[in-house]
């Protein structure tokens, strides 16, 4: 069987859909080359001496892994120069990264976490890298670009996607009409288009939460989660099964293949905070692309793709997946 490639795939959407931009074909392909060096680098583990972790810390707090200051490089040197950006804002960095004056610059805004499910580094288990491509400002362009530029509802996303670093290495993107995945051919080095069409199946029986967390969330999603475990005894009229790989582009992923509820809801360990999950380059890129494949994503009542953002770095709940299953945990928080 014959499988177009990234560069064929984008060139005919260019083609058919004069709403994708040049700039924004070549910036995905970038996107696309930086994620085979990352998943190059993943794949060598202790044979490339690049696991285990830094003395640093990210603006996260987190302690920072080998990979993920790797891969951040990575995508930095990659997309620099190309032309296509104003600036990049990224998961490990405290501040946007501006464009250096050597080389030209774009009108478009590149945010990514590099290298997500850093905890699954050293144990060899499916971690990936997330993205989202908005547009600057057009109001930016006779000036610096600044950190406020970047602070777009995920309605503003242009582009977005992930790279999962699994047994097979997998590219998995939205141009806003659809959703495609694309399979490494790593004999080639090429990126094939194996998924023409995604959708989440509507309905489930799967949940991926952390229950070591149960204790602390809020009663509502509590009560929700318990009257999955009663089954057919339950409420819910059904069995439901349980994953949670914690790696989100994992979880994602196989929701995106069979369907599935995602959640990392707020709970009572840091309540000043929404939830642990990054809005602009882990939640919004990952609902443009859970609604472009017909689910659905709220931060358990609200659309979180409407959530206009305040902070670079700001966190939100996080429920996504199948649309039914999402509804169902909307009308047990709302109280409805
Ligand atoms: P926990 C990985 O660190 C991450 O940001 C997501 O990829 C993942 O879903 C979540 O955190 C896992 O969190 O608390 O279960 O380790």
């Amino acid at each position: 069987m014959k499988f177009k490639t990234l560069t064929q795939y984008l060139v005919e959407q260019q083609r058919q859909n004069h709403a994708l931009q040049a700039e924004v074909r070549l910036l995905i392909e970038v996107v696309g080359r930086a994620c085979k060096s990352i998943g190059h680098a993943v794949g060598k583990g202790s044979l490339g001496g690049v696991l285990g972790s830094l003395e640093s810390e990210n603006v996260q707090g987190e302690v920072q892994k080998k990979l993920d200051v790797m891969s951040n490089e990575i995508l930095l040197e990659a997309n620099e120069w190309g032309g296509q950006l104003a600036a990049m804002a990224s998961e490990e960095m405290e501040t946007i990264h501006k464009i250096p004056n050597r080389y030209p610059k774009g009108e478009y805004l590149l945010l990514f976490d590099p290298l997500d499910g850093s905890s699954n580094i050293d144990v060899n288990v499916s971690i990936g890298t997330i993205f989202s491509i908005l547009k600057a400002p057009a109001e930016s362009s006779g000036r610096e670009i600044t950190e406020q530029d970047f602070l777009q509802p995920g309605t503003q996303q242009v582009a977005a996607g992930y790279a999962v670093y699994g047994p097979q290495t997998m590219l998995v993107i939205t141009l806003g009409n659809g959703v495609v995945g694309f399979t490494l051919d790593r004999e080639t080095g090429t990126w094939m288009l194996t998924n023409e069409n995604i959708q989440i199946p509507a309905d489930t029986k799967e949940f991926a939460i952390n229950m070591s967390n149960m204790r602390h969330w809020a009663a509502p999603v509590r009560q929700y989660i318990e009257d999955c475990l009663a089954g057919t005894t339950g409420p819910l009229g059904k069995d439901y099964n349980m994953r949670w790989v914690a790696s989100m582009v994992a979880d994602v992923h196989r929701i995106l293949s069979r369907g599935g509820i995602f959640m990392y809801p707020w709970d009572s360990r840091e309540p000043g905070k929404p939830g642990k999950l990054r809005l602009m380059y882990e939640a919004n890129p990952m609902s443009f692309i859970v609604e472009q494949a017909g689910g659905m994503a709220t931060d358990s009542v609200n659309r979180i793709m409407d959530i206009q953002p305040t902070e670079l770095h700001q966190r939100v709940g996080v429920v996504l997946g199948s649309k039914n299953e999402v509804e169902r945990v909307r009308a047990y928080c709302a109280g409805s």
